[in-house]
C-alpha cells in the first residue's frame, strides 16, 4: 500500500517558529523524493517559508497553511477560504489578553489569518526568552485552556485550539486541520496516510486531523511526537531512505 506522509510543522519538523535543522532537512529531502508528502501548519505561508527550505517546499505535494484554510503548491495558493470574524470576538480575544496576569506584552496579540485568528498574550513579536517565560506561565496557570473555554462559551459557532507554545488559533467551527483529511483521501484514495503532529492530545490543533484520519480508517496511522528530534528518529527507523544512496555509492 502506498504511504502518504503528512506533517505538522512547529514542534514536529522544526522547533516553534525556528528553521528546520540541517541534518533533518538533508534526510527529509530524500524522503520527499520517495513519498508523496504534505505539510499542515497553523501558520501562514510567509512564516512557513522562514522555517522550511525552498527545495523542500517545492518538492512536497502541498502545504496546507492557516490550519488548512489555504493550500499551496510550488509557491502558488491553490485555494484560500477566508472568513470575516465578528468584531466582538476580536474584542473578547483582546480583553482576555489584557486580563492576563502575565507581565510581558510584545505586540501583535491578535493576528488575523485566512479563516483563523491567532491570539497570544505575550504577542507574536516575542523572542525566545519571552516565549520560554510564557510557556512556564501557561504550564503553571493553564491560561490558554481558560481562554479557549471563555471564547467557546461566548461564541459557540467558533472553536479554539492551543496553537504552538504561546498562542491559540480560533476558527469557525469545523474550519480546522481536520478538513485536510478529506482532501488527502480524495487525492490518494488507496493510500495509507501517516500523520505526525506534536499537538494531538489535550485539544491541540493537530487533534482534529488525527481524529478525522482515525475515523476514516484503521489503516491510517497517527503518530504524536514530543519534538522534531523524535520525528527525525522515527522517520529514520521507519523509512530508511539512504539505503539506496549507500548502495549506489558502493557501501555494503
Ligand atoms: O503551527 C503551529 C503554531 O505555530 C505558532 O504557534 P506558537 O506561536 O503558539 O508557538 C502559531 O503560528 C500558531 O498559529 C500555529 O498553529
Amino acid at each position: 500500500m502506498q504511504h502518504v506522509l503528512v506533517f505538522d510543522v512547529d514542534g514536529t519538523l522544526t522547533a516553534s517558529r525556528r528553521p528546520m535543522d540541517g541534518a533533518f532537512a538533508a534526510f527529509f529531502r530524500q524522503l520527499v523524493e520517495r513519498y508523496p508528502i504534505y505539510l499542515v501548519t497553523g501558520s501562514d505561508w510567509g512564516k512557513l517559508c522562514e522555517q522550511v527550505p525552498g527545495d523542500i517546499r517545492e518538492g512536497v505535494r502541498g502545504v496546507f497553511c492557516c490550519s488548512g484554510n489555504e493550500l499551496w503548491h510550488k509557491g502558488v495558493a491553490l485555494f484560500s477560504m477566508s472568513h470575516s470574524f465578528p468584531d466582538d470576538l476580536s474584542a473578547l480575544a483582546l480583553e482576555l489578553v489584557n486580563q492576563s496576569r502575565f507581565p510581558l506584552r510584545t505586540g501583535r496579540h491578535v493576528e488575523p489569518r485566512t479563516g483563523s485568528l491567532n491570539v497570544s498574550v505575550v504577542g507574536r513579536n516575542a523572542g525566545l526568552a519571552e516565549r520560554r517565560s510564557y510557556v512556564r506561565h501557561d504550564a503553571r496557570h493553564h491560561e490558554r485552556e481558560a481562554m479557549i473555554a471563555a471564547i467557546e462559551e461566548r461564541f459557540p459557532d467558533y472553536e479554539a485550539h492551543r496553537g504552538g507554545e504561546i498562542s491559540i488559533d480560533i476558527s469557525p467551527r469545523g474550519w480546522n486541520k481536520g478538513r485536510v483529511a478529506k482532501e488527502l483521501v480524495s487525492r490518494h484514495p488507496d493510500a495509507q496516510i501517516d500523520f505526525f503532529g506534536d499537538r494531538i492530545s489535550d485539544r491541540g490543533n493537530d487533534a482534529p486531523l488525527a481524529q478525522a484520519l482515525r475515523e476514516m480508517g484503521s489503516h491510517h496511522h497517527v503518530q504524536e511526537v514530543r519534538e522534531p528530534a523524535e520525528t527525525f528518529a522515527i522517520l529514520r527507523s521507519r523509512y530508511p531512505v539512504n539505503v539506496g544512496i549507500q548502495q549506489q555509492a558502493g557501501v555494503a
